[in-house]
């Protein structure tokens, strides 16, 4: 088979970059706040679950949010293999494909491979490939596919948030404070990023929308310390999950991350085990830069799973892929909008079928 050829990876792209193309706007709705009978179970899992009606037009949702990744990847593999015969050129062009797709060189190459077997010299129908590449592509993700788990006893379960300026944080935590309150949980928000006066009143309305009780300072104050009255008050009050937001940007990198690693020792001075969930979040329009976000935060704040934004309106939906395939950490959840209801637990399946351009 093919060799792996080295090759600039994400450069001489012909998708489109982000569209900028802004979904329906449906944030003034308020969340759904349901009560679900969770009792008795100790270990939660955060599936804010979509009762299973809701389940079709999420999947909607989803299919239109990919729309940019699945239909570039869908009429390239469509015009690749038109009347064309399967030989060492239609391979090579696929695995260019499929990497100017950001689905990573690993998983290029098994998409590849999986191709060929079998299929040389003979005609390939398109939808053939899509389905292999479905299946491959579920193959990657199926392992890291991880609901978040909340442990009851833990009052509160401590989830920071963390990743670069703008990747969606402060929204991420808004609409998990959603789900968690329609699971009917206590819930705690931590204001924790005090740059911007902004990004404490988004958080203020959320926590007023959901009935989560919030923590906060003014502006420029210690996100240390805040986090750790926080914590101190989310326990006294009897919280099941304590939510910390925090800052992306500060004058340089090593100091954002050493600001992270204040956050954690002083967490630990309450709970040596928490935070119990560090999620990085991850904006899916930055493409490859978000595999270097997984190792820089990964190595400085122990990140234990993955949220991944903006899958809606870019086409650069692949890079999912790439990470689950290089770093294996699990992906709790994928947003596909700007709206409450825009967050879902990550499914392999679906996304793999969606993302080869698979029609339901
Ligand atoms: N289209 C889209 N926009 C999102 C999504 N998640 C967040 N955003 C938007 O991205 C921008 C930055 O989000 P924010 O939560 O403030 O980022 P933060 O700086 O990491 O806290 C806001 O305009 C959000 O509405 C998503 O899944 N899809
Ligand atoms: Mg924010």
């Amino acid at each position: 088979m093919t060799e792996p050829r080295k090759r600039q990876i994400g450069m001489n792209r012909f998708f489109a970059r982000k569209s900028g193309a802004a979904k329906e706007r449906r944030d003034g709705e308020a969340p759904d706040l349901r009560n679900s009978d969770t009792e008795g179970s100790s270990k939660d899992v955060a599936t804010g679950d979509v009762k299973n009606k809701d389940r079709s037009s999420w999947f909607k949702r989803l299919k239109d949010g990919l729309s940019k990744s699945s239909s570039a990847l869908g009429r390239g593999i469509s015009e690749l293999f038109v009347k064309r015969r399967l030989d060492e050129t239609a391979l090579q062009e696929l695995e260019d494909l499929l990497i100017r797709a950001d689905l990573g060189l690993d998983t290029a190459l098994r998409v590849v491979n999986a191709i060929g077997k079998g299929r040389y010299d003979r005609k390939v129908d398109p939808q053939e490939v899509r389905a292999v590449l479905a299946e491959e592509v579920e193959k990657v993700l199926e392992p890291v596919a991880t609901p978040l788990e909340i442990v009851s006893e833990r009052k509160p379960h401590v989830i920071l948030v963390v990743g670069v300026n703008g990747s969606g944080k402060t929204t991420t935590i808004a609409k998990l404070a959603a789900k968690f309150r329609a699971d009917g949980k206590a819930v705690t928000l931590a204001a924790g990023d005090t740059f911007r006066a902004a990004a404490v009143e988004q958080l203020r309305i959320w926590a007023e929308r959901t009935g989560a009780a919030i923590v906060a300072r003014k502006t420029g104050a210690d996100a240390a310390g805040l986090v750790f009255d926080a914590l101190r008050e989310a326990k006294a009050a009897g919280s099941d999950v304590l939510l910390i937001d925090t800052a992306g940007r500060l004058q340089n990198r090593a100091e954002l991350m050493a600001e992270l690693e204040k956050i954690v020792r002083v967490i630990k001075k309450i709970d040596e085990n928490a935070p119990h969930s560090v999620l990085l979040v991850l904006d899916a329009t930055t493409g490859q830069n978000a595999l270097s976000q997984v190792e820089t935060f990964g190595q400085k704040v122990g990140v234990t799973g993955l949220v991944m934004t903006k899958l809606d309106g870019t086409a650069r939906g692949g890079i999912l892929v790439a990470i689950s395939a290089r770093y294996r950490l699990p992906v709790h959840f994928i947003g596909v909008g700007e709206s409450v209801e825009d967050l879902e637990p990550f499914q392999a399946r679906e996304f793999a079928r969606v993302i080869a351009g698979i029609e339901e």
